[in-house]
């Protein structure tokens, strides 16, 4: 099956949320980004400020001299990421195999979308429309046989266009193509490339390998298979691993000696509850309802469970129910084989998508959040969020 990965990266991120959600600005210069006063930089600018030659990483005073109009907002990362996993979420209704790469742009592998559609063309529109109509954002689409090729596809039509790369067309796009516009290679890797003679990134692709790996090491031959517009990675869908949701979560135990000590019993239960509710605790879950499973020596088995309307996922409040339930059994003369404890009804807190692009904020932003994170050691969770 051929292989089609479509990318999107959203037009003027941060800034395009901040005009929807505040319709004065709508239409007008905005600037997100920079901390007190004039520090700090640029993160995005909206279309109409770029107009005054406002773009990313430009320090904030030097925008405001371009454009004082401008309306500049220090920006709200939270909100910015709640919009990056609504957009995941529907990515996913094109295909499973879906990858954030930033906080903007994803990667999706279509190929095997392609006949539950008309066209290539008809399911970036697709993606376009239910983006537009649920987010009120836009984005620029790109579709490639490879991650590579759509990358720069979805650049060569910004904002909001379509651009498809055909797998005949590859060598021909090449050939038009500046190595400049090659994503990952910067200017002073293009100077050193334009001084051996290459422009396009045809010209990249023809040069020799060999003269490419000496002059750059590794990245040469990296360097080559670009230019050749060969890119053989694969999408790397949010971790299956995160997505492992549970029905449940339950640990019994086998007892080295048959009994009807209550205390014994208790002391047991105490230990099966630290275990299964720590790993409630893990998978950032908690519980409404609790069973209690007892095994006879005569080898019958009883459970006893108990709801609770608010999820409960501490050892102290799941303990006090197993108990509860325990005392109202009725043992009599039988001795107690196994016993086992049994969380579910599972409520989950965070969305696995919701983790992965905090995580991706994380590192995109790892200096704010660093600030941040020993801000809050100092002085406790409360004081400060990022933008708020
Ligand atoms: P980009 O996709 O590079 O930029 P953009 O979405 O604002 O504009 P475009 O239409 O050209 O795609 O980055 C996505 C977001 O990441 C952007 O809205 C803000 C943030 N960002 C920074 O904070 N600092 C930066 O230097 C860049 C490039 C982006
Ligand atoms: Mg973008």
């Amino acid at each position: 099956m051929e292989r089609i990965i479509l990318h999107i990266d959203m037009d003027a991120f941060f800034a395009a949320i901040e005009q929807r959600d505040n319709p004065e600005l709508q239409g007008k210069p905005v600037v997100v980004g920079g901390s007190d006063g004039d520090k700090g930089v640029v993160s995005t600018a909206s279309y109409e400020a770029r107009k005054f030659g406002i773009h990313s990483a430009m320090p904030i005073y030097q925008a405001k001299k371009l454009c004082p109009d401008a309306k500049f907002i220090k920006g709200n990362y939270h909100k910015y990421a709640e919009e990056s996993v609504k957009i995941i979420n529907i990515c996913q209704t094109i295909t499973p195999i879906v990858e954030p790469v930033s906080v903007d742009e994803v990667f999706l592998d279509i190929s095997g979308s392609i006949p539950f559609f008309e066209s290539k063309i008809q399911i970036a529109e697709t993606l376009q429309n239910r983006i537009s109509q649920e987010l009120h954002l836009t984005c620029a689409v790109g579709i490639a046989p490879n991650k590579l090729l759509a990358k720069i596809a979805t650049e060569m039509n910004k904002p909001s266009g379509i651009t498809i790369i055909e797998k005949n067309m590859v060598t021909k796009f090449l050939d038009n193509l500046h190595i400049e516009k090659m994503f990952g290679i910067g200017e002073k890797t293009a100077i050193i490339l334009k001084n051996l003679g290459i422009y396009t990134s045809g010209d990249l692709g023809r040069f020799p390998e060999s003269i490419l790996v000496k002059r750059f090491g590794k990245f040469g031959k990296k360097l080559s298979y670009m230019g050749k517009g060969i890119d053989n990675s694969s999408i790397v869908p949010i971790s299956s691993n995160n997505r492992k949701r549970p029905k449940s979560i339950s640990n019994e135990i086998t007892l080295l000696e048959n009994t009807s000590d209550k205390e014994k019993i208790k002391k047991i239960l105490l230990q099966l509850t630290h275990k299964t509710s720590y790993r409630l605790r893990k998978k950032n879950s908690s519980a409404h309802t609790i069973t209690l499973k007892i095994k006879y020596d005569n080898l019958s088995v009883n459970t006893f469970n108990h709801t609770v309307e608010k999820a409960i996922s501490y050892d102290n409040d799941i303990y006090k129910i197993v108990i509860d339930l325990f005392d109202k059994i009725n043992i009599g003369f039988r001795k107690i084989r196994l016993l086992g404890v049994r969380l579910s009804n599972l409520e989950y807190k965070d969305d696995p998508i919701q983790l992965e692009i905090f995580s991706i904020y994380r590192k995109k932003f790892a200096r704010v959040s660093k600030a941040v994170d020993k801000l809050k050691e100092k002085f406790g969770e409360e004081i400060i969020n990022i933008g708020e």
